[in-house]
């Protein structure tokens, strides 16, 4: 299989499993959970559950857990889209190909949405099967990165440098919480995934969140790149919004070239961390394939 075959596989693998972790409706309210099924189950790249499942599969550890984790992530993660694309944020009309998801049910459903997607990762994690000290390690890494210190201070540098151009320190710091940091805890994930049934050789936690802080800030440049010169049907969404809303990014302070460049040394640099260790392969062939994607 190639690596578009296998991030194909690993897609349809993690969208099942969260259709089925979803929420049973009560009917009593349920444009709620309507919400949240719409968001969720509206496809993505499932990129984070990619690198839980090859973390996981690298060490030994079984799908089973790798996707409940997985699940949990990319819960937080719609809930970070619906909220980015509100009127009070960013307030984009399409995600994904689809109207957003306050366009659909409105901003005050939309937002309670969010609301509770963030909250279920967390019930999904502590009624799960998994041991009791992969569970805590997992809430304790969700928690952090999705949280103040993580995803949501990104997002407020982000805000604030709409007012006042972050200067290229500030921008990089910003990436690495704003994106960095949820994809870091995706690898992280499958390394306690793994944990459950098997042991993990200890360099490997520290290696694992070197070859995220490359690939996620990376990731984010390519986002960057994709907002100036992507194909929007491709994107399912409208490029220039960054511009429009006055952010600064990787291509409003460096060249369209130069912001290549940087993802290119971080990928490198990402790679490096885990050539080294068995079954290694997929994961550097993922992080060569995120820095050409098109969408
Ligand atoms: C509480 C009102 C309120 C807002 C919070 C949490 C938040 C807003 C924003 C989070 C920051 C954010 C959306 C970062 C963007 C990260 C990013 C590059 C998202 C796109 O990820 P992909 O390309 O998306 O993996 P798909 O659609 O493939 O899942």
């Amino acid at each position: 299989m190639n690596i578009k075959e296998v991030i194909k596989e690993n897609a349809t693998l993690a969208d099942n499993y969260i259709s089925k972790a979803l929420p049973a409706a009560d009917e009593d309210f349920k444009i709620i959970f309507d919400a949240v099924r719409y968001s969720a189950e509206s496809g993505g790249k499932r990129i984070r559950p990619m690198l839980t499942l090859e973390f996981c599969r690298m060490c030994g550890g079984a799908d089973e857990d790798a996707l409940l984790l997985a699940t949990a992530l990319e819960l937080i993660h719609t809930y970070s889209l619906i909220h980015d694309d509100l009127p009070c944020m960013d307030n984009d009309d399409l995600r994904r190909g689809k109207p957003t998801n306050h366009k659909v049910f409105g901003e005050d459903v939309a937002t309670l949405a969010g609301d509770a997607l963030l909250t279920y990762a967390f019930e999904l994690i502590a009624s799960s099967n998994l041991s009791d000290s992969v569970k805590i390690k997992a809430i304790k890494a969700l928690s952090y990165n999705a949280g103040i210190h993580g995803m949501i201070g990104g997002q407020v540098m982000d805000m604030l440098g709409e007012k006042t151009p972050l200067t290229p320190d500030g921008l990089y710091k910003m990436n690495r919480l704003k994106t960095g940091c949820l994809i870091k805890c995706a690898c992280l994930f499958g390394l306690y995934a793994a944990e459950n049934t098997t042991s993990v050789k200890e360099s490997l936690y520290a290696d694992a969140e070197k070859y995220a802080d490359g690939i996620g800030v990376s990731f984010q440049i390519t986002d960057d790149i994709l907002d100036v010169c992507g194909d929007e049907k491709l994107l399912g969404k409208p490029i220039g919004s960054d511009s429009e809303n006055g952010k600064t990014t990787f291509t409003t302070i460096h060249t369209v070239d130069e912001a290549r460049e940087i993802a290119k040394k971080l990928t490198s640099d990402a790679k490096s961390a885990i050539s080294g260790y068995d079954k290694s392969e997929r994961l550097i062939e993922l992080a060569d394939f995120l820095l050409s994607r098109q969408s």
